[in-house]
């Protein structure tokens, strides 16, 4: 790569100096970390990025991540050169309503390909969208899909255990394009790192099986001769470890771990810009000569989107297939018109085993989700859908069965960056109770808005021996209380399957789903699987009039009521299944008035978990629920301990209805 020495450095110091003037202005920011990466990431973005200065999202495009997300004003800076953000924008940094956040946020500002923040997300969903990448390209051809992944990542990053976890994932699928860029600047908040940390991050990464290319970080020819190593190497994940100098370029604070935080005063930024040859007093200062600059490989960039193109359209033209995909890509719907399993009445079933034979059937319809077990599949029952789907393994990328290994938190972020890279539709599985290792990744699922399906079995103490520490009690509460995220629990084979149908229509919202380990009866109800998807529908009614109590469950205890019901006989007793509380309260009021009648007080919820998160439902009435933890038992006399029975909650209903 020829690098243009004057150029460079000039466009390089107006990067730092819009760090400086947006988070001066803003009062607020972390310029120290910004201004270390500065010469990695301009480099990267002046001479590699391969981007359509016309269409950010143009889908060949080279993702960048910047997992460093606090280091926003640096990616602001270039997203500015780059044409996508206006100088006014920089100015409002950090402000209200502008597109430039405190931290990066995918779908508020063009060029930001993820949400970054919580540090090493970044990396694990770089890593998920490199999985796509090669996915994708197994299924369209490598002419259309063949882009770089290139993520920017501090010390707190590979601080971040989640990192090394998606970093291990990536080693062992040798994914080939993708490019870590580490700003080792030995400063974090509180200190120097060398008072918390002496890992030596070379050795993990040579462990993972990673490329390992060490550089003067501020060295541009280094720069550029890494990238090329690192591109050059097909088979392997490269980081480049760029020995960096905080706060670079600063007049006297170069170095100081202070500036990771706080904005440098105005007399260092005027003198800052003075020793590198800009006006001291000029603030938010870009020549025309460092747009031009910036800019010159335009040119190259829009001829390149001409011909491909062009290719796509010349191969849509001569295949509907490809024509198709294209398009379903295009409109981020991939699954539509997913035909459900057929369950027949009255058979006894896991919800986990419907799910297991729903996702396997969905699978042979489709070739568009991607995705597996953190090494639970037996008991996830996603064996059979690794089956119909193969194994996306580092010399096959056709595959569409993920193995994560034990790393739930690592496969959620990954889940993410295939969400975020578009093509496919991510699924992840393991144990409910494990669900509290993938939560932070979660909970960036559902900010993005990102169409990634959460699969967790063993919803409850019914898992029986494995004891407590297997028992989830609030998990389903806490995943309720995430902004955003659906969380369906289905009560049997039929809800399971036309529920599952949803989630992948669904295509702006996370979901996650609660299976059984245990069977329960498959239900004879009519048009249940349409009902099911209004998040709660009446399921049995003692007699055409107005109930006098209302038993309100989901997923198991759903059986449990209707059993509870039945010795309720001398009462008027409505059965209502509940799924899903977040559909529900989303329907009109007067569907919810016919479910729930504001003038039946007296309403019983029931599920196997705490009961936090029910309350609204049961007007005057009360919660069945476990607000303690399991024990370590067969699941039959755990439910007797704990009182999950027909006998003992109809007891509790009778003594307390009289009261
Ligand atoms: C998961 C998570 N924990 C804590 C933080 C708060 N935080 C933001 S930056 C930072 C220090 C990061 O240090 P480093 O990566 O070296 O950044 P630099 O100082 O180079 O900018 C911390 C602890 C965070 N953003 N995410």
């Amino acid at each position: 790569m020829k690098l243009n020495t004057q150029p460079d450095k000039k466009t390089v110091a107006i990067i730092r100096s819009l760090i400086m003037d947006g988070t001066r202005k803003a009062n607020s920011g972390h310029p120290g970390g910004a201004m270390s990466s500065t010469d990695m990431a301009y480099i990267l973005f002046k001479y590699y990025l391969k981007i359509d200065p016309d269409n950010s999202q143009w889908l060949n495009r080279d993702r960048f991540v910047l997992s460093a997300g606090h280091e926003s004003m640096l990616l602001y800076a270039l997203l500015h050169l780059q044409g996508y953000l206006p100088i006014d924008e920089l100015k409002r940094f950090r402000q209200m309503n502008s597109l430039t956040p405190g931290h990066p946020e995918h779908g508020l500002t063009s060029g930001v390909d993820a949400t970054t923040g919580p540090l090493g997300q970044g990396v694990g969903m770089a890593v998920g969208m490199a999985v796509a990448e090669a996915a994708l390209a197994a299924q369209m051809g490598e002419d259309i899909i063949d882009h770089y992944t290139y993520v920017l990542a501090g010390d707190g990053d590979l601080q971040e255990p989640v990192s090394l976890g998606a970093a291990a994932n990536a080693g062992h699928l040798g994914l080939g394009k993708l490019v870590l860029f580490y700003d080792k600047n030995n400063a974090q908040i509180s200190g120097n790192t060398s008072r918390a940390d002496s890992t030596n991050i070379n050795k993990v990464f040579e462990g993972f099986g990673w490329q390992v290319l060490e550089i003067d970080g501020h060295d541009h020819v280094q720069i550029s001769l890494a990238i090329d190593k690192a591109q050059e190497e097909k088979n392997r994940p490269a980081i480049i470890i760029g020995q960096t100098v905080m706060a670079k370029g600063a007049a006297t604070v170069e170095g100081d771990f202070h500036t990771h935080g706080s904005p440098l005063s105005p007399e260092e930024i005027a003198a800052t810009k003075v020793k590198s040859g800009l006006p001291g007093d000029k603030d938010f200062y870009v020549p025309e000569e460092v747009y031009n600059h910036f800019r010159s490989c335009f040119k190259e960039n829009r001829k390149a989107v001409t011909a491909w193109n062009t290719l796509v359209k010349k191969k849509a033209d001569a295949n509907t297939d490809f024509a198709q995909k294209y398009q379903a890509i295009l409109d981020n719907n991939l699954t539509p018109d997913l035909k459900v399993s057929n369950f027949k009445p009255g058979e006894k079933m896991a919800t986990r085993a419907s799910f297991g034979k729903t996702l396997a059937f969905f699978a042979q319809q489709t070739d568009t989700i991607l995705g597996g077990s953190a090494d639970l599949e037996p008991s996830n029952n996603t064996k059979a859908y690794a089956d119909v789907s193969g194994e996306f393994t580092r010399n096959d990328h056709s595959g569409r069965n993920l193995s994560f290994a034990v790393r739930e938190f690592p496969m959620a972020t990954i889940l993410n960056g295939i969400a975020l890279h578009g093509g496919f539709r991510p699924f992840g599985a393991t144990f409910l109770v494990f669900s509290d290792y993938a939560k932070p990744a979660m909970r960036l699922s559902a900010l993005q808005k990102l169409p990634v399906l959460y699969t967790f079995t063993h919803d409850s103490f019914y898992v029986g021996e494995d004891g407590p520490t297997h028992q989830p009690i609030e998990q389903l509460a806490g995943l309720r209380a995430l902004p955003g995220l659906l969380v369906f629990r289905p009560a049997d084979a039929r809800e399971t399957t036309a529920l599952m149908q949803l989630a992948f229509e669904i295509n702006d919202k996370p979901v996650a789903m609660a299976f059984t380990r245990q069977g329960v009866p498959t239900l004879d109800v009519y048009n249940m699987e349409e009902k099911a998807k209004k998040g709660a529908y009446i399921l049995s009614e003692s007699e055409e009039e107005k109930p006098d109590i209302i038993l309100i469950a989901s997923g198991s205890e759903v059986h449990l009521a209707l059993a509870t019901a039945a010795l309720l006989s001398d009462k008027k007793v409505r059965v209502v299944s509940m799924p899903c509380m977040e559909l529900f309260d989303e329907q009109p009021q007067e569907y919810k008035d016919t479910v729930l009648p504001p003038d039946v007080r007296y309403r019983v919820s029931i599920e196997a978990g705490s009961t936090f998160g029910w309350g609204k439902y049961v007007a005057e009435g009360w919660s069945f629920g476990m607000d303690h933890f399991g024990a370590s038992a067969p699941a039959g006399e755990l439910e007797k301990e704990f009182g999950f029975t027909p006998e003992n909650i109809s007891r509790l209903v009778k003594e307390r209805f009289h009261q």
